[in-house]
């Protein structure tokens, strides 16, 4: 009898998923979704050829070398700033991640979340279970207007994409966009949407989405500077990574008056969030929930768990990051 691959779940998912999963492989999980540390981790991944990560489990090139037995991490997760991707591939580890399957999911988020800024509902509802509300007045949580609206989008990936779509054809925005290739005619049309500099972006926007990847080359891209270009009654939402926005300069900006509002769902030191944001009323914080519907987070996991499959099992993986890995 051949012996079945064995996979690490490093942090705790749908039990169904785990029960997949054990039809192929012997399987370890940390269904108590403990804290590991890397040296945790290195241990816990001794022996075992596969991994399901989120997020949040960081592979680099001390782990790949402390786990000579791993050839692949699937993560459960679209974005993949976690794993050090060059690394993995001269190691000879595959890298897969779940796109497509949050896309509609987390546009629906975004959207969610520059009504909710815009329109100061965080902050009226706070008001409201605090027992002040005694009576309308006429400015009462008196925000932006979102229909009607510019809407720039940095980062035009699917899930920027889905957010023009419900912007442009849903809430009459006019939707400007900026990212580093330009899409094909057909594409701008159907999302409504028009390429401009990064600039023009900023300066013309009445609310700025943040959707792109994370990376050495995007961290901080939104800072002091691109904030000073934005308008005063400009929101700015961040549904991509945290680590994009300089959020000291962020919460100084919200202070002074050199943006409106912001609503922000991912944070540079995560879970940890910036005391000087959380010392604002103008800031609309939710822990990390962009693609976090049940359908969603189950569709996420099952692609990880395929992608384990179909590469340890059938050499198939479905969604990879560093296909030179399967060539080699
Ligand atoms: C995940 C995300 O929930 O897919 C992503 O990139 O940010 C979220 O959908 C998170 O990364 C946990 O893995």
């Amino acid at each position: 009898m051949t012996m079945k691959p064995s996979v690490l779940v490093a942090r705790a998912v749908f039990p169904e998923v785990l029960d997949k999963l054990a039809q192929h492989f012997e399987v370890t999980s940390n269904q108590t979704d403990v804290f590991w540390t890397q040296e945790v981790l290195i241990q816990q991944l001794q022996g075992h050829q596969g991994a399901l990560t989120t997020g949040s489990v960081r592979i680099d090139a001390v782990v790949l070398a402390a786990c000579p037995d791993l050839k692949i991490c699937a993560n459960m997760a679209v974005g993949y700033n976690n794993f050090d991707v060059d690394a993995m591939t001269q190691a000879g580890v595959l890298a897969t991640n779940t796109p497509d399957v949050l896309t509609e999911t987390t546009a629906d988020f975004g959207f969610a979340l520059l009504l909710a800024t815009a329109r100061r509902m965080a902050e009226a509802e706070h008001f409201l279970r605090s027992g002040r509300w005694d009576r309308w007045r006429y400015d009462m949580f008196a925000g932006c207007e979102v229909h009607g609206s510019t809407l720039g989008i940095l980062g035009m990936g699917r899930i920027g994409q889905g957010i023009a779509r419900r912007a442009a054809h849903g809430f009459g925005m006019k939707v400007i966009y900026h990212n580093r290739s330009r899409l094909d005619a057909a594409t701008e049309a159907a999302c409504g949407a028009v390429w401009v500099d990064q600039s023009e972006l900023l300066r013309t926007c009445d609310h700025l989405m943040l959707v792109l990847p994370y990376s050495a080359a995007t961290h901080h891209v939104i800072g002091a500077n691109e904030l000073a270009q934005m308008k005063p009654t400009a929101t700015l939402i961040n549904i991509a990574r945290g680590g994009i926005v300089d959020e000291v300069a962020l919460a100084a900006a919200l202070r002074q008056g050199t943006i409106a509002a912001a609503g922000l769902d991912v944070f540079e030191g995560e879970p940890k969030v910036h005391p000087d944001l959380l010392a604002l009323r103008n800031v609309v914080l939710t822990p990390h929930i962009a693609s976090a519907t049940i359908r969603t987070r189950l569709a996420m996991a099952h692609l990880a768990a395929d992608n384990l499959i179909g590469y340890l099992v059938d050499g198939k993986p479905v969604t990879p990051i560093n296909p030179q890995v399967l060539a080699t």
